[in-house]
């Protein structure tokens, strides 16, 4: 496990995720991958995502809808994120573990940042995650649960109706792989299936714990108390 790099104080949090907003309102690319790298090298992954790049997203969301922020600064944002988290990404084998764990958004579910920035958490942890990304069809799913030999899977996304549709199809990968839901999705109740907390580091302890002790079918991993 190679999860605490460096403690930050609240206020050098607040100045990094500051300093990174300002990157992304300015449309400053270089500028933001400098510091997303160079966060993510003193302070490790888990400060980067659940400190920094959560909520500033969230922010940026926010802003967006209220309109002081326009679609392109949200693209550019996410874009050079996207290629930031890929390049700390290290092949798989790498890790001490070849426990694999399956990330995917369902199908028509576009927000596949957060199941990159959740692998990330996940490596650190010795885990091997495997990112399916946005879109993934259901039958893909399961085939990859099957052939990855995976421990558990993670499905993330905002639109929580869409899945509680195809509930059936849910119970059923659960009862091959234990499945946890995360993000909005968590609002579709299905039994047995797993909730992952808010709270990143929350979220990603349980999942190292399901897949450390085997099939725990049914988990809620909701955190004491819900933070950033
Ligand atoms: C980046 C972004 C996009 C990008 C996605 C890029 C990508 N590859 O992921 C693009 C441009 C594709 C996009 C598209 C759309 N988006 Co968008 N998007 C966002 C934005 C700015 C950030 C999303 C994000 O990654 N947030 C970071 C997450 C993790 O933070 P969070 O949502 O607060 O989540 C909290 C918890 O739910 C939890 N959590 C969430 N996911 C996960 C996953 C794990 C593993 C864990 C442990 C926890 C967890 O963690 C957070 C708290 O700690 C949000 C704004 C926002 N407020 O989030 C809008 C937002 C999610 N989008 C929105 C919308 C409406 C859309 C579109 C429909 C827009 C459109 N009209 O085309 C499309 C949807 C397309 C589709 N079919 O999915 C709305 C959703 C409203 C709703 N609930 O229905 C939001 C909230 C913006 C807004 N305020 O209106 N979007």
């Amino acid at each position: 496990m190679t999860v605490a790099v460096g403690s930050m104080s609240a206020q050098g949090v607040l100045d990094a995720r500051g300093d990174v907003f300002d990157a992304i309102l300015g449309l400053d690319g270089d500028l933001l991958k400098h510091q997303l790298l160079c966060h993510q090298q003193r302070y490790g992954n888990d400060s980067l995502v659940a400190d920094v790049l959560i909520p500033v997203l969230r922010h940026v969301g926010d802003m967006w809808e209220s309109g002081k922020l326009g679609v392109l600064h949200e693209h550019h944002a996410s874009g050079i994120i996207r290629s930031v988290v890929g390049s700390f990404r290290r092949p798989s084998f790498t890790a001490n573990s070849s426990t694999s764990v399956l990330l995917a958004c369902p199908p028509g579910e576009l927000h596949d940042l957060p199941i990159h920035l959740f692998s990330l958490m996940l490596l650190d942890r010795g885990l091997a995650p495997v990112v399916l990304g946005a879109n993934t069809p259901w039958k893909a799913l399961a085939a990859a649960a099957r052939s990855n030999d995976c421990a558990v899977c993670v499905l993330s996304g905002i639109n929580p109706r869409r899945i509680s549709r195809v509930a059936t199809v849910l119970t059923t990968l659960n009862a091959a792989t234990p499945l946890f839901l995360a993000g909005p999705l968590k609002a579709c109740h299905i039994d047995g299936i797993g909730m992952l907390s808010d709270d990143w580091r929350h979220a990603a302890a349980a999942i190292t714990a399901v897949a450390a002790h085997g099939i725990q079918h049914g988990v809620t991993s909701e955190a004491p108390s819900s933070a950033g």
